[in-house]
């Protein structure tokens, strides 16, 4: 029976050395590698329409995985008492939020995590990524 393992571990391999282009980015190795980052968690896409919360310096959730990949509708809503806003240095996206107002941003999403970040607060970790 030890060598029948053996041969299943070996035939796996190949697709676990394959499998790094889409995985291998997780919300926590991403929230290290873009330090400060303030986490409010990690949700799952559902759909191409992303809704986030900016309020207190933070984006909630910090994370969204299993985006798809293409253009993704990222709705930023600012519900707290500061103005906020929204860049990705990248792809030209540079909008601001009001207190109390949403906007809509289209974001690019490739096999690459997309780090967004709000221009204000980003030295206090106001960061958000997009993991696909
Ligand atoms: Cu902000």
């Amino acid at each position: 029976m030890r060598r029948v393992g053996t041969v299943v571990l070996l035939l796996l391999a190949p697709f676990a050395a394959g499998c790094s282009h889409a995985h291998a980015a997780t919300c926590a190795s991403e929230v290290r590698a873009n330090a400060p980052v303030t986490d409010r968690g990690t949700r799952a896409a559902t759909g191409t329409t992303l809704t986030v919360d900016a309020a207190n310096a933070a984006f909630t959730p910090t994370c969204f995985d299993d985006v798809p990949q293409g253009t993704v509708t990222l709705r930023v809503r600012n519900t707290g008492a500061s103005l906020h806003n929204v860049e990705v240095t990248a792809q030209h996206v540079d909008v601001d939020v009001a207190p109390g107002r949403t906007v809509v941003v289209h974001v690019r999403v490739g096999r690459a995590p997309v780090v967004y970040v709000c221009k204000y607060h980003r030295s206090l970790g106001m960061v958000g990524i997009l993991i696909p």
